[in-house]
């Protein structure tokens, strides 16, 4: 066990499993967000096609949510150009009619390499908190410890977000099931620079857990994506009879199978040569707070965010996860780490306590959040390079 550990969370072992390549260089200082086509073609993160920049695509979305045609013929002024593409879409030119027409921030076509994170887990295992959580964290400057400048994808949809999902939140209202789509649409993007780097859009999915447990059409775009945070109920997944009478009070009965949203998934990606899948993978095992009394959990819990990810810290906690899930749950649980080349287990929780009606009666607290968050960071090249001047002086 020890040496799939090391070799899962980055030891110098052969195999697949190895750590993940050191960030590339920066690449030298940006020029000025393009205000020309950009030559490289990207993926549209809905429908998984190439999408070209082409200036007769680009719209804004008034209040009513109408398209409006951009015309940026009359604007010569560089950084009122720069400003009006900031917040503008480009259409996506292979979006059908109806439910599935979709567009895409222009800085997600203008900016650096994109990254997109999607939340998989059944009904009720968090997601929607978790994702709400981690970005009430960002906006409070959580990852700036780490070297990490954030700034919103579209200043629009992000004020949306923050209004309805992050400020209800903290105000002790829960948030609501996410509703069933035809159509996977991110909940919201942040483009993250690390000290001098072009920035990188980041994108968030955050799906119903039906959708993704059901193998239908929405999990489709799945195999395009490219980190995974697997969301793990301890509802669901531990034997602990202390948890009986919540689950009873949520019916959220035990499921010794896992989670049918983790299999649906892991099932549907594309595998290396080895077996294994590639996308960097996180497990997070929310709602920790029913289960805080466990020494494994306290520990780290209790514990603030470590001011550096190194992957010593990375282990270390996943090592501890990984030992809690093993003893306590089904070997089906932690089917993400057996399938995926790269993923660490991480102790959330996205409320810190349980719902009273639709309510949290001492306030949400989030727990940890952003841990699941850097480890794919860092697995994804996102993190700067250590400060060069550590340990000096
Ligand atoms: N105790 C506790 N409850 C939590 C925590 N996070 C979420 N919950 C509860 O879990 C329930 C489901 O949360 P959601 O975020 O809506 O779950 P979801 O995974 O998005 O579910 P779908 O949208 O149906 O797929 C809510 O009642 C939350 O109050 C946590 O950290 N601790
Ligand atoms: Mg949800
Ligand atoms: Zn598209």
């Amino acid at each position: 066990l020890r040496a799939r550990l090391r070799a899962g969370f980055g030891g110098t072992e052969g195999s697949d499993r190895n750590p993940p390549p050191p960030a590339p260089a920066p690449a030298p200082a940006p020029p000025a967000p393009p205000v020309t086509s950009p030559s490289r073609a990207r993926m549209c993160p809905h429908c998984l096609l190439p999408v070209e920049y082409d200036e007769s695509l680009l719209v804004t979305i008034d209040a009513k949510g109408n398209r409006i045609p951009l015309d940026l013929g009359a604007e010569h002024r560089p950084a009122h150009l720069r400003e009006i593409l900031r917040k503008a879409y480009h259409l996506c030119p292979h979006a059908g009619p109806g439910d599935e027409a979709h567009e895409l921030p222009v800085p997600y076509l203008t900016s650096g390499d994109p990254l997109s994170i999607a939340f998989v887990g059944s009904s009720s295992v968090g997601k929607t908190h978790l994702l709400a959580a981690i970005l009430g964290e960002v906006e409070l400057g959580g990852l700036e410890p780490y070297g990490l400048k954030c700034l919103p994808l579209n200043p629009d949809a992000h004020r949306t977000y923050l209004r309805e999902r992050v400020q209800s939140l903290q105000q002790g209202r829960q948030l609501g099931r996410t509703v069933q789509q035809t159509f996977a649409r991110f909940a919201d993007g942040l483009l993250v620079s690390a000290r001098g780097a072009t920035p990188r859009p980041v994108v968030f999915f955050d799906l119903a857990g039906e959708d993704l447990a059901q193998d239908g059409e929405v999990t489709r775009f799945l195999t395009g994506v490219d980190a995974f945070v697997f969301v793990l109920d301890p509802l669901r997944a531990l034997r602990m009879p202390s948890l009986d009478p919540v689950r009873e009070q949520d019916g959220l009965p035990r499921r010794d199978l896992g989670d049918e949203a983790f299999t649906t998934v892991l099932n549907r990606m594309e595998r290396l040569s080895s077996g294994l899948v590639g996308a960097p993978a996180a497990i997070a095992v929310n709602k920790s707070d029913l289960v805080r009394f466990e020494p494994a959990v306290d520990r780290w819990l209790g514990r603030a965010m470590p001011p550096r990810v190194d992957r010593e810290a990375l282990r270390a906690e996943s090592r501890d996860a990984y030992a809690f899930l093993a003893h306590h749950a089904s070997r089906a649980w932690l089917k993400p780490f057996d399938d995926c080349a790269r993923c660490t287990l991480h102790f959330v929780a996205a409320t810190g306590g349980q719902a009273r009606g639709d309510r949290f009666p001492h306030g949400a607290r989030s727990r940890r959040v952003l841990a699941p968050l850097l480890s794919i960071f860092a697995m994804c090249g996102l993190l700067p390079e250590a400060d060069p001047n550590e340990g000096r002086g």
